[in-house]
């Protein structure tokens, strides 16, 4: 163990094995490109674009040079009852990569807060419309929305469910995860389209007149990377359509190029009511989050409102904070003039075929991509499930590579400027230490 001269006691860590952590740390002191470095001095690739957001990769110039601009310019500005300009300038700059007719942007500060804001919003449009009976939420088990109450409550996940208090009045459809017929698919898997049928399931159970939004992420990220059926996108469209119910896609993790464009919205070609946003709309710098909505809905609850009174009773201290503005904007400026959007296209066919070569390797039960996201599911061990694909998260480490384990799952989302030789590299060590890992 390299010197720590700090007491790594009282840091309260996120989502951290807190006690295995603080007996073995792994601290990242500086970033640059596509690696990170260590504090005991060694190169790190990045797999995972730090937490899914660094899009860009790290200490990009236009980003760094925004924010020390802005620093020493606007520390802070409210944004309730008063305005900057750089938030107006982002707010039409984020419409213009938004999907047609999605031109009304809402700010905070987090996935989780994008999350809380759009189900509000859901809300607030219905009642708009006369329409307050519908309060039901529908999410789907294995997606993850975030840490609020709301997203916790449409959110899929087990151990969210049996820890924490959950909203009222929320359903959940099944994942689309499906091995037996999918395993090993590249990009899109052929089977279960049929899946989101159980939306009209839902819908004749609790009745249309009480739904207001299903919500979901169109890849999802976190519980393992499930990529959408052939079909199914589009069928949650269709129901939704002929049910008023509103489509809200979780893009915190598939905005911003993941994809292969700026939203998944574009790259599945079906258009949802809103989109929440937040990781790459900054690269990471600056924490913020985003809504997109339909220019419709924001004309129902504005118009709904008496002249000169608030029409949404929402909003964050930190709403388009001038700092966060500033590095948003400089992240669109990289992202624009690097073509970043359109950059998974071009290395799906090397993504995809480096990351399929693994599956003779021992214990890999399946491999699933979608744009510049991959996925390695190892069999659990017996009795200890986690522990295998943890192990290969510190085996990665060990070598030099930064990956994310979820459950038995190695997750894999390289920053969009990652150059075919570091595809070669992560797929290296990645090859070595699944090897290695009994
Ligand atoms: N929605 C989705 C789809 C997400 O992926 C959030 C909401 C919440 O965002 P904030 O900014 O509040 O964290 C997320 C966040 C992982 C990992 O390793 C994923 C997320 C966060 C941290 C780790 O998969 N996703
Ligand atoms: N708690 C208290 C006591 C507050 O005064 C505020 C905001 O003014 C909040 C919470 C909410 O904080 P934020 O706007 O940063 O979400």
């Amino acid at each position: 163990m390299a010197n720590l001269s700090n007491d790594l006691e009282s840091f309260w860590m996120p989502f951290t094995a807190n006690r295995q952590f603080k007996q073995t740390p792994r601290l990242l002191v500086s970033a640059d490109g596509m690696y990170y470095k260590s504090h005991d001095g060694r190169t790190i690739l990045d797999g995972t674009a730090g937490l899914w957001c660094c899009n860009a990769g790290h200490n990009r110039p236009k980003i760094v040079e925004a924010i020390q601009k802005s620093a020493a310019t606007l520390d802070f500005a409210p944004t309730f009852q008063m305005g900057h300009p750089s938030a107006f300038t982002l707010a039409n700059r984020l419409a213009a990569i938004a999907p047609d007719g999605m031109d009304h942007v809402f700010f905070c500060n987090s996935g989780s807060e994008a999350v809380d804001s759009a189900l509000k919003m859901a809300l607030a449009y219905h009642r708009a419309r006369g329409e307050g009976a519908r309060t039901r939420f529908i999410g789907r088990e294995r997606a993850y929305h975030g840490v609020g109450f709301g997203g916790i409550s449409v959110g899929g996940l087990v151990s969210n469910r049996k820890t924490f208090l959950q909203l009222p009045g929320t359903d959940h459809l099944r994942h689309t995860h499906d091995p037996a017929r999918n395993a090993f698919t590249r990009g899109q898997p052929q089977h279960g389209a049929e899946f989101a049928e159980e939306l009209e399931r839902l819908v004749a159970l609790h009745d249309a007149s009480t739904i207001a939004a299903v919500i979901v992420e169109p890849v999802a990220g976190s519980t393992g990377v499930l990529v959408p059926p052939v079909g199914y996108l589009e069928k949650l469209r269709a129901i939704c359509d002929r049910t008023g119910i509103l489509l809200i896609f979780d893009e915190v993790i598939t905005g911003f190029g993941r994809t292969g464009a700026p939203f998944a919205a574009q790259r599945f070609g079906v258009t949802p009511d809103m989109i929440t946003a937040a990781k790459g709309v900054t690269n990471g710098t600056v924490p913020m989050g985003v809504v997109l909505a339909k220019s419709s809905l924001y004309e129902t609850v504005t118009e709904a409102a008496a002249e000169n009174a608030i029409e949404f009773f929402h909003g964050y201290t930190y709403s388009a904070h001038p700092l966060a503005c500033a590095a948003a904007l400089g992240t669109l400026d990289t992202y624009e003039e690097e073509g970043l959007f359109e950059r998974a296209l071009t290395l799906d066919a090397h993504w995809q075929e480096r990351l399929h070569a693994l599956r003779p390797l021992p214990n890999v039960i399946d491999l699933r991509n979608f744009g510049l996201i991959g996925a390695i599911e190892l069999a659990p061990r017996p009795g200890a499930p986690g522990t295998r694909a943890y192990d290969v998260f510190t085996g990665c480490y060990e070598k030099g590579l930064l990956t994310r384990a979820t459950g038995d799952t190695i997750a894999l989302s390289p920053p969009l400027i990652v150059e075919t030789d570091q595809i070669d590299q992560l797929f290296g060590i990645l090859e070595e230490v699944l090897r290695k890992t009994a």
